[in-house]
C-alpha cells in the first residue's frame, strides 16, 4: 500500500476522533480532550488541516484556569461516566482559579503547546493568515510559562516541578516508583474509587490498582487543599523535577522566543526562562557516570536513579551540551535502548530493556511511545545523530503502517497495545509522512557523473604478480576490513578511509584492473569472489566518492560506478546479472548496498559460501525487514523481494522461502497451511548505514 493510502488512513482515525472542537485521545478509553495530546495532534493537523489545528489549540485554552494552569483533562460533560476520575471526583470546584462553567481536572502535563504553535505557523501555506491566530494565543500561552515559574519553581531556578504522576505524561514510569512506594498505602486514608481503564484494556497493559490508589490519594491531598499550590506543596509526597518536563518546557520557551518575533513582542522573557531552566538541567540532573538524565525528588532532595527514555529529551529541549549530548547518545544507542542495527527491537523503548522490571507491554514501563520517540527524533536531528535520527524516523513510521495506529507498541514485536486509533499515533504518523514527501525527491543531494566512473584505475603501472596472490590479498583484507570496522550492520567508513587495510585494498583492486583474475578452480569460489567485490565496492565507492547520507546521492550508483578487470567494466548491477547464473536465492540477502535496511556485511569464502549464505538468509529473514503476523494474515517483506523477482518469481516462491528459516512455530503453520497471505511491502531505508 502506497504511503498516501497511509497518510488517508491516519486522517481517518482523527476525523473518528475529531468532536467537533477539538480530538479525544481515544473514544473509548480517553473521551475528553487531553492537554499535551492537543498539541501534538494539532501538530500532525497543521499538515492539511490548519483551522481544525487553531481549534484544537484554541479549545483547550478556552479551558485554562485564572492563575495560568493548562488543565490535564477538559471534560466532555456530554461523555461523563465513561472516564475515571471525572469532575465530581476532581471537585476543582473548589479552586477560586477553575475556569467558570468549564469542566477540568486540577493537574497540569508537559507544556508541549509553545512548540507546536510554532510549528504550525512553519506548517502553514499562507503564514500571514496565521498572525492573528499568533497574537492571540502567545499572551495565553506567556501566562502559562509564568505559572510555570510563579508557582512550580521553589529554588527559583528554572527547575520546575510537578506533583502528580499524571502531570508528567508517563503516568506508570519506573522512574515514579521510588517515590511513590513511600505512600505506605496501609497507612493513610484514600477514598473509594472505581477504575475505568482496565475494564476497556487488558490490565496486563495497564497501571496496576496499588499504582491507582496512589494516584487517588494525590488528588484526594489537592481537593482538600483547594488546589491552593503552597498548601499542597507543604503537604504532597510527590515533588518531582522531570526531565521530560522541563525540556519541553524549554523547547517551548524557545518556540515562544521566535513566535515572540514574528509578531514583533519582547521575548526577553522566555529567553531568561530558557536559560535558566537550561542552565538548571545541565548541572543538576545530568549523570556523567550513568549517561543520562535523572528525575530529581525534591522531598527526598536526591537524583532518581532510574533510566527512561525521559533522561534524553533535553536533546529535545536543546538543554544538553554538546559534551552531554555526546555522553548520553552513547547510552541511547545501546542495548539498554535499541541500537542501530539490532536485531528485533524497533525504535526506543520507554525504559532501559536490560532491567529486570522492564515490560514489553505495559504502559510507561517499557513499550515504545510515538510521541517520545518523534520528540528525540527531533533532538536527534538537532545534534546532528543524522543516521540515528532517520533510522527512528522510518521506524516510528513502520510501526502504525505495519501494526496499526496504537497507542503504544512492543519494542521487541512491534505488535500495538492499548487502545487502538489513537490520535497521537496518527498526528504524529502525518507529520512525518508529509515531510518524507516533501524530502524524498530532494531528500539526499544528487550528484551525477553523466558517464562511468571507474573506480581502480590511476594510471599507475602495476608489476606483473600471481594473480592468485592477488586474489588471496583480497579475500584476506576483505575479512580484516568487515572483521575491524564494521559492527551489528553498521560500518564505520571514516575508520576505513584512515586504515591500511584500506589503502592496501585499494592496491588490490587496482590490480584487477589489467589482470585476467576470473578464473577460479570452483563454483564456489566464483560465488564468493563477486559476493564480496560486489560488497567491498559498494563501501570503496561511498568512500572514493565522499557519500555522506545515502547512496542515493549519486545518480547511476549501481550501473555507472565500476570497477575495471581484466580490461572490461563491471557495474554493480552487473554483478548482480552474473551471480542470478547460480540460481542460489540467498544470495540477495549477502549483497549490501551500504544502507540501514541492508543485511550486515560477512566475508565468504570458497569454504564458508554454503553456510554463510544460509545464515545471511536465515538472519534477514529473522530481522524486522521479514515481519510474519498470522492474526492479520499477512507478511510484511522488505523491497529487496521485489527487486529481485528473478529470484522470486510470485508469491508463494517468497513465503516457500521464508518458511524455510522461520523459527516460530505458530508463524510456520500459518505459512504452511494458510493460502490466503496478503504480502506487503516495508518502507526501504536507503539512509547509509555508517
Ligand atoms: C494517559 O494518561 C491518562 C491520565 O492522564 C490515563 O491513563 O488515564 C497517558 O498516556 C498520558 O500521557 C496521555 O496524555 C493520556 C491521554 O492520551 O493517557
Amino acid at each position: 500500500m502506497p504511503l498516501r493510502d497511509y497518510i488517508e488512513k491516519a486522517k481517518e482515525v482523527l476525523d473518528k476522533n475529531w468532536m467537533g472542537e477539538y480530538t479525544v485521545p481515544s473514544v473509548h478509553l480517553y473521551p475528553h480532550q487531553w492537554n499535551w495530546d492537543s498539541g501534538f495532534i494539532a501538530i500532525g493537523y497543521s499538515r492539511y488541516n490548519m483551522e481544525r489545528a487553531v481549534r484544537e489549540i484554541l479549545h483547550l485554552f478556552e479551558a485554562q484556569w485564572k492563575n495560568g494552569m493548562l488543565p490535564q483533562i477538559v471534560f466532555n460533560k456530554n461523555a461523563l461516566g465513561r472516564y475515571f476520575p471525572e469532575p465530581d471526583f476532581w471537585r476543582t470546584d473548589l479552586s477560586p482559579y477553575a475556569p467558570d462553567n468549564i469542566l477540568t481536572s486540577g493537574i497540569t502535563m508537559p507544556p508541549i503547546h509553545g512548540y507546536a504553535v510554532l510549528k504550525m505557523y512553519e506548517n502553514a501555506r499562507e503564514k500571514d493568515r496565521l498572525i492573528p491566530f499568533l497574537k492571540f494565543i502567545y499572551p495565553k500561552l506567556i501566562k502559562l510559562h509564568e505559572y510555570l515559574y510563579l508557582e512550580r519553581n521553589p529554588d527559583d531556578n528554572g527547575l520546575i516541578y510537578i506533583r502528580h504522576p499524571w502531570e508528567s505524561g508517563m503516568d506508570n514510569s519506573p522512574m515514579w516508583d521510588p517515590v511513590l512506594e513511600r505512600i505506605d498505602i496501609d497507612k493513610v486514608d484514600i477514598p473509594e474509587f472505581e477504575r475505568k481503564d482496565n475494564k476497556i484494556i487488558d490490565p496486563e497493559q495497564r497501571p496496576k490498582d496499588i499504582d491507582y490508589k496512589r494516584y487517588i490519594y494525590l488528588v484526594d491531598i489537592f481537593r482538600k487543599n483547594r488546589y491552593d499550590e503552597k498548601r499542597i506543596f507543604e503537604e504532597c509526597p510527590f515533588i518531582v523535577i522531570d526531565p521530560l518536563f522541563n525540556s519541553i518546557l524549554c523547547a517551548s520557551n524557545e518556540a515562544l522566543v521566535q513566535i515572540a518575533d514574528i509578531i514583533k513582542e519582547d521575548y526577553k522573557k522566555p529567553e531568561e526562562w530558557f536559560l535558566m531552566t537550561a542552565r538548571a538541567v545541565r548541572d543538576n540532573l545530568f549523570s556523567s557516570e550513568k549517561k543520562i538524565f535523572f528525575a530529581y525528588d525534591y522531598v527526598q532532595k536526591e537524583l532518581i536513579e532510574v533510566e527512561t527514555a525521559a533522561g534524553f529529551m533535553p536533546l529535545f529541549g536543546g538543554i544538553a551540551s554538546t559534551q552531554q549530548a555526546l555522553k548520553i547518545y552513547e547510552h541511547l544507542d545501546s542495548l539498554s535502548f535499541c541500537r542501530l542495527g539490532e536485531k528485533n527491537c524497533f525504535a526506543i523503548p520507554n525504559y532501559d530493556k536490560r532491567k529486570k522490571d522492564f515490560s514489553p507491554h505495559n504502559y510507561w514501563r517499557g513499550p515504545v511511545w510515538i510521541n517520545i520517540n518523534w520528540m528525540l527524533y527531533q533532538g536527534l536531528l538537532r545534534y546532528k545523530f543524522k543516521q540515528k535520527a532517520e533510522h527512528l524516523e522510518i521506524t516510528i513510521m513502520e510501526l502504525p503502517m505495519r501494526f496499526g495506529f496504537y497507542e503504544y507498541f512492543d519494542s521487541f514485536t512491534g505488535k500495538g497495545y492499548g487502545t487502538k486509533d489513537f490520535s497521537w499515533t496518527a498526528a504524529l504518523f502525518i507529520d512525518l509522512a508529509y515531510d518524507m514527501y516533501e524530502k524524498n525527491e530532494k531528500r539526499w543531494e544528487t550528484r551525477s557523473f553523466g558517464r562511468d566512473v571507474i573506480l581502480n584505475v590511476n594510471g599507475e603501472h602495476i608489476p606483473v604478480e600471481d594473480i592468485e596472490e592477488i586474489k588471496k590479498d583480497f579475500f584476506c583484507l576483505t575479512g580484516k576490513i568487515i572483521d575491524k570496522y564494521t559492527r551489528n550492520g553498521t560500518v564505520n567508513y571514516d575508520a576505513i578511509r584512515l586504515s591500511p587495510e584500506y589503502k592496501l585494498l585499494q592496491n588490490t583492486v587496482s590490480k584487477f584492473a589489467n589482470k585476467d583474475i576470473l578464473r577460479f578452480s570452483s563454483k564456489e569460489e566464483e560465488m564468493a569472489f563477486w559476493i564480496n567485490l560486489y560488497n567491498m565496492m559498494v563501501i570503496d565507492a561511498i568512500i572514493r566518492l565522499n557519500i555522506q547520507g545515502s547512496v542515493k546521492e549519486i545518480e547511476g550508483f549501481f550501473t555507472n560506478i565500476k570497477y575495471r578487470i581484466n580490461g572490461k567494466d563491471y557495474s554493480l548491477d552487473d554483478i548482480r546479472e552474473i551471480l542470478k547464473k547460480f540460481k542460489d536465492k540467498r544470495v540477495p540477502f549477502a549483497l549490501v548496498k551500504g544502507t540501514n535496511s541492508s543485511p550486515p556485511l560477512r566475508l565468504f569464502t570458497k569454504r564458508n559460501i554454503r553456510s554463510k549464505l544460509d545464515s545471511a538468509a536465515r538472519d534477514f529473514i529473522r530481522s524486522p525487514e521479514v515481519i510474519i503476523l498470522p492474526e492479520e494474515k499477512k507478511v510484511l517483506i522488505s523491497e529487496l523481494f521485489r527487486w529481485n523477482e528473478d529470484y522470486f518469481k510470485d508469491k508463494e516462491e517468497i513465503i516457500k522461502f521464508i518458511k524455510r528459516y522461520v523459527k516460530d512455530d505458530i508463524k510456520k503453520e500459518f505459512l504452511e497451511k494458510e493460502d490466503d497471505i496478503e504480502i506487503r511491502y516495508l518502507l526501504y531505508d536507503w539512509t547509509l548505514n555508517g
